[in-house]
């Protein structure tokens, strides 16, 4: 199989792992299992199970240890692209290329779902019999995706970006709210999955740290100039949104070529904080260069 045919069996995968753990919509409250599953399911391009999934072959870890923490990373991304879509946020009409939760359901149902997948996250690090047996090896995944979920990572960064609409911040600014908002979740799909690993070879949790943080911002400077140079039909949510918002984003603020220049060195950083773990890390290496060339 091609790195590209992986990466698509990784999101099959995770697929039929949230199709097991999430409520039947035909089980009451129906609206609010049928808002979650619309929300979580069949769409996306499962970015962060592929990152737990590739970081784990890196490691030897079986897949089915790393099905709780891809299924995990996922919701809580789902949850934030619900809430994130809300009237009271970016007010965001189209997602994933088809209308977003509040829109299909009502406001208020979207809330719940958002809030349900939320915490069927941790429930299902707390339950997934397949997960790495060590207790301590278990509460380590639940932290790290507590904290890249918080204040100090996805919601804080959010409260930042809400915060910084009609202002122009430095560029180190910037770049401090986009590793929270985003990157944090990123850093924590590479983490997650070298917490499930029993040993990891000498170097490798240095380096595999690294290349998740520069990933991470590498990720939300390519959307903003997906955002800048992209369309709205092959993107699969609102182009130009930041604009229409009187949102900073990295075009804006450093200028579209210093924007791509910074993406390049953030793969080259990524690239090479692999050295570590040698040809095993291949898999990490190809998303790298996929998610900054990415054209949605
Ligand atoms: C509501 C607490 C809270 C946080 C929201 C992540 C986020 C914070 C909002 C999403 C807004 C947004 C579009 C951020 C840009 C980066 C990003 C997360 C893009 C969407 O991620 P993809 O491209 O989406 O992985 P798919 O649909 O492919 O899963």
């Amino acid at each position: 199989m091609s790195w590209a045919e992986e990466l698509s069996a990784c999101g099959a995968r995770v697929e039929a792992v949230l199709e097991r753990w999430l409520p039947p919509s035909g089980r009451k409250p129906c609206r609010l299992h049928e808002a979650m599953r619309y929300a979580a399911l069949g769409g996306g391009k499962r970015v962060r199970p592929a990152l737990v999934y590739f970081t784990g072959r890196a490691l030897g870890v079986a897949p089915e240890r790393l099905d709780g923490p891809a299924a995990a990373v996922e919701l809580i991304h789902a949850y934030s692209l619900v809430h994130d879509d809300l009237p009271a946020m970016d007010d965001d009409d189209l997602r994933r290329g088809r209308p977003t939760c509040h829109r299909a359901f009502d406001e208020a149902t979207a809330i719940l779902a958002g809030d349900a997948l939320q915490v069927l996250a941790f429930e299902i690090l707390a339950d997934d019999p397949a997960m790495t047996p060590a207790t301590a090896g278990r509460l380590e995944i639940i932290r790290l995706l507590a904290r890249a979920a918080g204040t100090a990572g996805m919601a804080g960064g959010q409260a930042i970006d809400l915060e910084a609409a009609g202002q122009v911040p430095s560029v180190a600014e910037l770049e401090h709210m986009h590793r929270l908002k985003t990157g944090a979740l990123i850093h924590a799909s590479v983490l997650m999955a070298a917490a499930s690993a029993d040993t990891l070879p000498p170097g490798a949790a240095a380096g595999l740290d690294h290349y998740g943080r520069a990933l991470g911002l590498a990720f939300q400077v390519q959307d903003d100039i997906l955002d800048v140079e992209g369309e709205t039909a092959v993107l699969g949510k609102r182009a130009h949104a930041d604009a229409a918002l009187d949102k900073p984003n990295y075009p804006a603020v450093a200028g579209l070529e210093a924007a791509k220049k910074r993406l390049r060195e953030l793969h080259d950083e990524a690239v090479g904080a692999l050295a570590p773990l040698g040809e095993a890390a291949a898999p990490l290496r190809w998303l790298s260069g996929w998610l900054t060339e990415r054209r949605h």
